[in-house]
Order: C-alpha cells, then structure tokens, then sequence
C-alpha cells in the first residue's frame, strides 16, 4: 500500500486532532492533500516527532495527537517508545509508517527490513496497544478507532518504498517541495 492513499484515508479524521510529523516525504505527501493550521511539520529532529507528540498529548489531555512517523525516525529514538508506555497518554495516536527505507534521503534500507519488529519492540516497551496493518482498509479502521479510543495506540503501517512525487501539487501558496527539501 501507499502512504499517500493511506494519508488520504484518514484525512477528513485529522480535523479535531493535532498532527505531528516527521520531515521529508512524509510532510510533503501530507501537506499535498491540503495544509491546515493544526498540522506541524517537524523538521530536521530526526527521531523526535514522537516525543514532541507525547510532550503535546501530555500538556493538552483533552486534544487529541497523531503522530506521522518513520521507521528510520523511530529506529534513531527507540528509547521515546518506553517513555510514551511510561506515561502512556490517553490522547496520543503514533502511526510508523515503516516503508524499511530512508527513503526522503535516497532509499537507503532500514533494519526492518533485514527482520527489526517495530511491533514487537514497542509491545514490550510497554504500549498498551499496538498493530501492524498492510491495507489500506485495515489502516482506514485502526487509526479511526484509535482516534476515537482512550489508549496509547502505535500502528505500524508497512507501506511501499515510494513517494507520490507526481500528486504533490501546490495547495493555496504551500507548496509541497519546500517542506520536501527540509530533511
Ligand atoms: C539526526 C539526523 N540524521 C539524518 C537526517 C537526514 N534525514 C532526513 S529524513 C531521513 C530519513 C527518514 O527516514 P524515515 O523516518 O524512515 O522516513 P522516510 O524518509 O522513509 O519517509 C534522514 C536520514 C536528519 N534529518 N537528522
Ligand atoms: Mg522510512
């Protein structure tokens, strides 16, 4: 499955919550589908979307957080996973979208593609709940129900190794590249 199609899913979701991602493809490809003032592209912090996201969900219980990572980002901070099961936030949904690449900086592999179980590390880190999805359809209704729940909740999202260059369009006066070139 692609990232851009399982963003889009999800879009109409991200209304009532507050969006955290991590910089390059990412960003861009969400950034495409429309920016709006509760989306925060965090740039450069490798490793850090989601502990700025478990900061967030902490200082604001009532709002919900999402946060958009990595599995690059999330394998430079393994040590944010057992600090987000510590303090295991009610409010805070950390999608990984794994795609066992760098791919904002030319597609280098990752260790989970070499057998490195994001699900499982962040299972025995302690997060309460936690899946790996591979469809579109399962993304849609996890990162749904999570949003709508009242647990910490880490979905790994195994997603292709590409980037919809081609659907990022300039929205307004954004334009998709310049978040795209701040990795
Ligand atoms: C500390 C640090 N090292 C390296 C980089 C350069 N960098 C930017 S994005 C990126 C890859 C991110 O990989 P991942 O989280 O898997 O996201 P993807 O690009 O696959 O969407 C790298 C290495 C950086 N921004 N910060
Ligand atoms: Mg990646």
């Amino acid at each position: 499955m692609l990232r851009l199609d399982c963003l889009r899913s999800i879009y109409s979701e991200l209304e009532r919550c507050l969006v955290i991602t991590i910089m390059g493809a990412v960003a861009a490809e969400l950034q495409s589908l429309g920016h709006r003032p509760n989306f925060f592209y965090l740039q450069h912090a490798m490793g850090l979307a989601s502990s700025t996201g478990l900061g967030l969900a902490l200082c604001l219980p009532d709002q919900k957080v999402i946060v958009f990572d990595g599995d690059g980002s999330l394998l430079m901070n393994l040590g944010g996973l057992s600090t987000m099961a510590r303090y295991r936030p009610k409010n805070l949904v950390h999608v990984v979208f794994d795609n066992e690449s760098l791919l904002s900086v030319g597609g280098f592999p990752t260790a989970t593609g070499t057998g490195t179980d994001l699900d499982g590390i962040a299972r025995a880190a302690g997060v309460p709940s936690v899946s790996t999805v591979r469809s579109v359809e399962s993304f849609t209704k996890v990162v749904k129900d999570a949003i709508h729940g009242n647990e910490l909740t880490t979905i790994i999202a195994k997603v292709e190794a590409k980037e919809r260059g081609p659907c990022l369009r300039k929205v307004g006066n954004w334009d998709p590249w310049s978040l795209r070139r701040w990795c």
